[in-house]
């Protein structure tokens, strides 16, 4: 244990042990990010996610010079989709299902190189990279399990899609009984709205999911904070 930071946040400033806390980063996945890749191909504007890129790699740099471990996720299916509900494989545009080819190879296929994170945010050796066929993170995955064996008891959330991905993790990381504070120009949705609404979601009724703070706001506290973590 280390003494508890306080970030100044909406509703409340959040409280956080630096040595119980990690940076999750969802879903920075060239599929959803880069241009000419499947979430441009379905008529999205990949520029609304793509501003994310350069406050992460802040937000990211930070963590990793504070010692609190940076777990990745990736949304995505086996080769043979066995791990893809049919009700999931049918949804969307007929042309652009998952495990069609793309631009970037097969659609949210692990393996594929679409499937993998940005460049720009790509994993340092040693990081932990959870995979994960639903929205939220801890469906079908070992990320509960990681928490536990790293003692985090308090997660930064960041990545997209915001009222998607993030939105069904955060929820499902509070009735874990994580505290979550979500990073509002660390996470990203292709519709201006839906960012906006769901970041107001999160923090509404006293912060009924978690809290909201930016990026500057978090690097300042982290960079206070003493450097606790060894491993993730
Ligand atoms: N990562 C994530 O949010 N996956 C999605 O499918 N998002 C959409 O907004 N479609």
């Amino acid at each position: 244990m280390t003494a508890p930071q306080h970030i100044p946040a909406t509703p409340t400033p959040f409280s956080f042990d630096p040595s119980t806390t990690a940076l999750l980063v969802i879903d920075m996945q060239r599929d959803f990010l880069l241009p000419g890749g499947f979430g441009e191909s379905l008529g999205n504007d990949v520029e609304l996610l793509r501003g994310v890129i350069d406050p992460l790699a802040r937000l990211m740099t930070a963590a990793r010079s504070a010692n609190i471990p940076v777990i990745h996720t990736r949304e995505g299916h086996l080769p043979d989709l066995s791990d893809c509900p049919p009700a999931k494989l049918r949804r969307g545009n007929s042309s652009q299902r998952i495990g069609d080819p793309g631009q970037f190879g097969r659609i949210l296929v692990r393996g594929e190189y679409g499937h993998d994170i940005v460049d720009e945010l790509a994993p340092l050796p040693g990081e932990v990279v959870i995979d994960k066929p639903g929205k939220g993170a801890f469906y079908a995955t070992e990320l509960g399990a990681v928490l536990a064996r790293n003692n985090v008891e308090s997660l930064l959330v960041t990545g997209v899609t915001t009222e998607v991905c993030v939105h069904t993790t955060v929820r499902e990381a509070n009735d874990r009984g994580y505290e979550c504070l979500v990073v509002s120009d660390c996470v990203g949705s292709y519709f201006p709205e839906f960012q906006r609404v769901g970041l107001d979601m999160i923090a509404a009724q006293g912060g009924i999911f978690g809290w909201v703070a930016d990026s500057a706001t978090v690097i300042d506290a982290l960079a206070s904070s003493t450097p606790a973590h060894t491993s993730a």
